[in-house]
């Protein structure tokens, strides 16, 4: 019997990549998101190149009942999760605390850390029937270190940070890993989102840079899941060479 991962936020960037990585090497996947012609095309993509089996579960992470019906309306079979990959989440603007969006606040704080307290939820009450399971958080070197303008971001990455380690300890009766993984600058769809479309301000992030890419953070994650069963990374922070931790960068 192939293993499931459940990944969040597959439509694009570490979850997509992720999704390709899992299935790559035999993973059955539950994919989410929020982009449903996306989760449609990863699916069939997946399905013929690697010959595994992809249910789509589009929801918003921020819906709490979204989250708990969908979870708790899958098929048997696809309840047996092995490894969550909770990834879904977002930075919007980069402004000073007092000139910053409230509207960008709360849909970080409702993305960020509430959506991803309602996935770990579901998800961790089913490993707990099975005493197994894998749950690797994504949070950032943003939850390591606080930035100039990184505010509100840094606040939700810095409480990924916290229940990373707060699951880690109450899921312990249950055998199930957590895994928190701690990415600097990579090139993904992010820094669009974050500066609302102005790609020349997004890409200006990654000048100079050989920057990660999602491709590099997916195999790292992997290599997380692939550990034996006594194994567990807790925490493991990632960058680029030319990046040291959230501040300093060596651009070229
Ligand atoms: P992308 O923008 O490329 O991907 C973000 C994914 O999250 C998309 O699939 C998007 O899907 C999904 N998503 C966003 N909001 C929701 C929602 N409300 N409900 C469901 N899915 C949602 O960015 P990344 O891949 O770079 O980001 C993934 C994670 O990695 C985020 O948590 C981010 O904070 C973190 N991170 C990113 C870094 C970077 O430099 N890129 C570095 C460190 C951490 P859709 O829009 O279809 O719903
Ligand atoms: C994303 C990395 O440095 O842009 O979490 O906050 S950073």
């Amino acid at each position: 019997m192939s293993k499931i991962a459940f990944i969040t936020g597959a439509t694009s960037g570490f979850g997509k990549a992720c999704a390709e990585k899992f299935a790559a090497n035999g993973y059955n996947l539950i994919i989410n998101g929020r982009r449903q012609d996306r989760l449609a095309a990863l699916a069939t993509e997946l399905e013929q190149q690697h010959k595994v089996a992809v249910f789509q579960l589009p929801f918003d992470v921020r819906d709490e009942k979204a989250v708990f019906n969908s979870i708790e309306s899958l098929p048997f079979e696809w309840k047996s999760i092995d490894v969550l990959i909770n990834n879904a989440g977002l930075a919007l603007g980069r402004d000073y605390f007092d000139e910053a969006s409230l509207e960008d606040w709360n849909t970080m704080i409702d993305t960020n850390v509430k959506g991803f307290l309602y996935v770990a939820k579901a998800v961790s009450q089913l490993m707990a029937i099975r005493k197994q399971g894998h749950i690797i958080n994504m949070g950032s070197v943003a939850g390591k270190q606080v930035y100039e303008k990184g505010n509100a971001y840094c606040a939700t990455k810095f409480a990924v940070d916290a229940l990373n380690q707060a699951m880690r300890i109450d899921l312990l009766r249950h055998n199930i890993k957590v895994t928190g993984i701690h990415p600097g600058a990579a090139e993904t769809e992010f820094s669009t989102v974050r500066f609302k479309g102005d790609t020349q301000t997004a890409s200006s992030v990654y000048q100079g840079l050989h920057a990660l890419s999602a491709a590099d953070v997916a195999d790292v994650i992997y290599y997380c899941a692939s550990l034996p069963p006594h194994v567990c990374i807790n925490d493991l922070v990632l960058t680029c060479t030319q990046q040291a931790d959230a501040i300093y960068f060596h651009r070229q």
